[in-house]
């Protein structure tokens, strides 16, 4: 079996949870209060403005047949941040309104030192992870939310044909460099796998929660 497909099978139980959560829930519902969703909004715009530096320092450890893929992602990146940027006007929230959340700094430190200490499968094996997870989880809120909605142009980014594509290549990339891969290091892909899924849970549940620093605010 490919090993994506073996990850996704083995961590069922936890990709699962994810999909359940109530913040995706809430989004695809209309339910979601506007101070909730602006929590969303705010981290995960820094969350990936720091994607950025994470993807530029994959690229010299990466093959060179990865190189246009891996710059294109930062281009896609820069457009996300004006995504967010347009929203943001649009609904009057202040982007810049909150310091990274403890969920989302461990998050982008943890990007941050992969991609400086783990092997490039290692930090790819992340890539993937975090961009699955969005895929999957923004196509359970558009199972159900209205296209009126004023949220629906972030549902269109992840849960559309394009980024669906990209994952789709990312997949395929990932599971051949499983195959080159010796048995310690498809163990270690395997532990990068399942972490990056607690951290996608984490930062619904940091969004759903309004939480800032536990124990500091
Ligand atoms: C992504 C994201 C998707 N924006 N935020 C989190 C917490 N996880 C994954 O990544 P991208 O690079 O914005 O498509």
């Amino acid at each position: 079996m490919p090993f994506a497909q073996e990850q996704l099978a083995r961590i069922k139980p936890l990709w699962d949870r994810m999909l359940a959560h109530r913040f995706l829930r809430e989004t695809r519902d209309g339910t979601i209060s506007d101070e909730r969703f602006a929590v969303w909004m705010r981290q995960d715009y820094l969350f990936v403005e720091a994607a950025i530096p994470f993807i530029a320092a994959l690229i010299p450890k990466a093959p060179r047949r990865h190189w246009e893929a891996l710059s294109g992602v930062i281009s896609a990146l820069f457009d996300e941040l004006k995504l967010f940027e347009e929203r943001a006007r649009a609904v009057g929230v202040d982007l810049r309104g909150a310091p990274p959340a403890f969920t989302n700094h461990a998050y982008i430190q943890f990007l941050m030192a992969t991609a400086a200490h783990a092997s490039y499968a290692e930090a790819y094996t992340v890539l993937y992870t975090a961009e699955k997870a969005y895929l999957d989880s923004w196509s359970v809120v558009k199972a159900g939310i209205s296209p009126q909605s004023k949220w629906y142009p972030f549902v269109e980014n992840w849960a559309g044909e394009r980024f669906a594509q990209y994952v789709k290549y990312l997949e395929d990339e990932l599971n051949r460099l499983a195959e080159e891969a010796g048995p310690a290091e498809r163990e270690r892909m395997a532990h990068y796998f399942e972490l990056t899924a607690k951290y996608e849970i984490a930062f619904w549940e940091m969004a759903a929660t309004g939480e800032g620093w536990p124990g500091a605010d």
